[in-house]
């Protein structure tokens, strides 16, 4: 049965399922979610009846409805264990999650359109002062990524990708994160190693198709 993911192109969180989804090989349509026509129509009864968050991404199977990327990213790695995407050491698989949890926990959630437009709207900042606070916590979570990976440590066994030579469930929210920097002008001269890996994701189909400007519902 074919698997849907309602996403939102320019949606993060949605970006490291469609990664996931390649990466694994698995078919799946997309069912767009535009976060910003009609007010958000993740706002609509008819999404937010499928997550009460209101927030993309949602892939449904067999009629069930997941919500939470690293959720779903941890589902498809147990439901499809072919390719991998954490390795088969505890403490290797640990490290992963920890950098993923630093992207999607730490990063990304301080500078999502809700937070933003609360911002905007309701503490009434200015473009330049969200833009600021937008490059602020990309910039602190990517120094801190940046001095883990360039160092590696003994338990944390890095090569072309965060962890290893493979790609895995790191680097599946450290790209869409690079997007969102790039898409922000944040300047990435200060994290070669995060760019090192950003181009080694690029070299692969999987991140190519996964990208915002590949999704049928790219504005
Ligand atoms: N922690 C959630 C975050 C999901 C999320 O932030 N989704 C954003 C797009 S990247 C969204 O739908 N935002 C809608 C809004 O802010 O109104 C996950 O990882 O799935």
């Amino acid at each position: 049965m074919t698997m849907h993911l309602y996403s939102y192109f320019r949606s993060s969180a949605s970006y490291r399922v469609r990664i996931a989804l390649n990466l694994k090989g698995l078919t799946y349509e997309t069912v767009p979610v535009h976060l910003l026509n009609q007010g958000g129509e993740q706002f609509l009864p008819e999404f937010s009846t499928l997550n009460p968050q209101s927030q993309v991404p949602v892939l449904e199977e067999d009629g069930h409805h997941l919500t939470q990327s690293l959720a779903i990213l941890e589902y498809l790695e147990e439901r499809f264990p072919t390719p991998a995407l954490l390795p088969a050491d505890p403490l290797q698989r640990a490290r992963v999650r920890q950098l993923a949890l630093e992207i999607a926990c730490d990063i990304h959630p301080l500078n999502n359109l809700r937070v933003l437009r609360y911002l905007k709207r309701d503490l009434e900042i200015a473009e330049a002062q969200k833009n600021a606070w937008i490059a602020h916590w990309i910039k602190l979570g990517f120094a801190a990524l940046e001095q883990q990976l360039a160092a590696g440590t003994a338990d944390m066994q890095r090569g072309r990708f965060c962890v290893g030579d493979t790609p895995g469930l790191a680097d599946c929210c450290l790209i869409p994160q690079i997007f969102n920097a790039r898409r922000f002008e944040v300047d990435m001269t200060p994290y070669p190693t995060l760019v090192s890996i950003e181009q080694a994701c690029e070299a692969l189909d999987a991140f190519r198709l996964a990208a915002p400007g590949a999704q049928p519902d790219a504005a």
